[in-house]
């Protein structure tokens, strides 16, 4: 799953691709580089971030999913947690929600179903203004397994197919950097709480800045072990930046555990 972030705030492309041509043409990169879902974000989540509106977040977002769609048959992902966003978006042509709030729009479910669209339900701990302020776990792996499967089954009752359903721990999510890796280590137990795919978020995140002592421009080297060691771990999707890498990582591991 490529990233294409499409504000003037993310963390590490912030307002790279806020035209849509340049944001159409990262998308046709990230095809050939061997992207299988194209996420498009209008919102950034980064820690401390305030939200957009959602008449903003509709105006950055549809006209590029629009244009991919227009373009290429690479099924696109729509990063929000706005009921009438993903709506918007898959209107336009987008065949997958992304929710990094874990289905806390209570109009998100019935978008979702009424298309038949992809879900990826993640786990957050607040918002992300306040998220990284000392979050709190007893077992980290059992309360974000818990939730995630809590929301899965309201899914389904919901009338979302299970197929449809991939899951996120939320890396980075009000969460520390044990936290963190607490939860790449539990991606097997996470799956089978779940009963579905695992997908991982670690591209250029603030975790392996703490490891490495990298700037976010600088952890390629940092996400690729983290990405590696994810597939190793079970991850079925990788959400990333640096596609052309990433999947040389994934193709070279998937091949030496065959
Ligand atoms: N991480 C980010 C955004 N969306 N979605 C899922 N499912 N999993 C993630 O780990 C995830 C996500 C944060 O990264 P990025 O989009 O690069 O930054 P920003 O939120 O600042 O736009």
């Amino acid at each position: 799953m490529g990233v294409l972030n499409v504000t003037p705030d993310s963390f590490s492309d912030g307002g790279k691709f806020l035209a849509t041509a340049s944001a159409s043409h990262r998308a046709r990169a990230m095809v050939e580089e061997g992207a299988d879902i194209l996420d498009v974000g209008g919102e950034s989540t980064r820690p401390g971030s305030e939200g957009v509106s959602v008449e903003e977040e509709i105006s950055r977002v549809i006209p590029v999913i629009q244009a991919i769609v227009s373009e290429c048959s690479t099924p696109v992902s729509v990063d929000t947690s706005k009921a009438a966003v993903a709506e918007a978006a898959l209107q336009a042509g987008a065949k997958i929600v992304n929710d990094v709030s874990g289905l806390s729009d209570p109009g998100m479910m019935d978008v979702v179903r009424r298309y038949q669209a992809g879900l990826v339900i993640m786990h957050m701990k607040g918002t992300p203004r306040s998220m990284q302020d000392a979050p709190v776990y007893e077992d980290v792996t059992s309360e974000v397994g818990s939730f995630l499967s809590g929301r899965v089954r309201t899914a389904i009752a919901a009338g979302i197919a299970a197929e449809q359903i991939v899951v996120d721990p939320g890396i980075g999510f009000g969460k520390t950097l044990e936290h963190n890796l607490t939860l790449l280590q539990s991606i097997g137990e996470l799956g089978a709480m779940t009963g579905r795919p695992v997908l991982i978020g670690v591209s250029r995140k603030r975790f392996i800045g703490m490891i490495t002592g990298r700037d976010v421009q600088d952890r390629l080297a940092g996400s690729l072990a983290a990405a590696g060691f994810a597939v190793l771990r079970g991850a079925r999707v990788l959400r990333v930046h640096d596609v052309k890498e990433s999947c040389d990582v994934a193709r070279m591991i998937d091949r030496l555990l065959a």
